[in-house]
């Protein structure tokens, strides 16, 4: 299996790069912001339990997000591999993915992280704001809460990986075309390394 998470900031261009990843290498996209708007929408007990914490700029628990990848994953056996987007978004969560992924005799080949400055996601997420509906992102404080909670929750989830060695800093700024092309650049390396691999073995 060939499985990568896309890492950064909110408004870094996860969902955005994600669309297009999936469409070109075929794997399996699964959004941790995607699926619990979904939820929202169902008016499920869980979505309107996490829309109070994405409301003011929080992460939803980790335990929520973490039976929703599960049954993801169990959902799609078939997969030649998964695109993580947003997911993990702490510590826990990444130990909690390993672990998952262990246990189906996998593992994560490579973080892509999409680097962005703090005033350009602002700027994109107001911008989003007014035309997406999202009640996370009509409010520059709530932006500038999620990018704090990013700094002390999410960031460290890169130092996690980049002592297991799958690290990969990829710039976030330009046209949407040009980062396309240089994440996919580094999928495609990393895919003809897996099939080296693979046939050596
Ligand atoms: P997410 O849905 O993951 O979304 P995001 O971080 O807001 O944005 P993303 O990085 O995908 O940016 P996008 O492509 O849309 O999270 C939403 C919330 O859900 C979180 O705050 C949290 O509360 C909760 N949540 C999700 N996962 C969780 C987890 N694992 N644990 C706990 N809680 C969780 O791009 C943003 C904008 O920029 C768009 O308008 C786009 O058009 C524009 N853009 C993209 N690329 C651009 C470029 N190159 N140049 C200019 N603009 C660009």
């Amino acid at each position: 299996m060939f499985n990568i998470i896309l890492f950064g900031p909110p408004g870094s261009g996860k969902g955005t790069q994600s669309d297009k990843i999936v469409e070109r290498f075929g794997l399996i996209h699964l959004s941790t912001g995607n699926l619990l708007r979904q939820e929202i929408a169902d008016k499920t007990p869980m979505g309107l339990a996490a829309k109070n914490f994405m409301d003011k700029g929080q992460l939803v628990p980790d335990e929520v997000v973490i039976g929703m990848i599960d049954s993801c994953l169990e959902h799609h056996p078939e997969a030649k591999g998964f695109l993580f987007d947003g997911f993990p978004r702490t510590v826990a969560q990444a130990e909690a993915l390993d672990k998952l992924l262990a246990y189906k005799k996998t593992a994560i080949c490579k973080v892509l992280a999409l680097e962005v400055s703090e005033e350009e996601l602002v700027k994109r997420l107001v911008k989003r704001g007014e035309t997406s509906g999202r009640s996370d992102d009509t409010n520059e404080e709530v932006i500038r809460k999620r990018y704090d909670v990013y700094k002390k929750e999410t960031e460290p989830v890169a130092e996690h990986y980049a002592q297991q060695d799958k690290l990969v800093r990829i710039k976030g700024e330009g046209s949407v075309d040009d980062i396309f092309n240089a994440l996919s650049n580094c999928i495609t390396k990393e895919m003809q390394a897996q099939e080296a691999d693979n046939i050596t073995e």
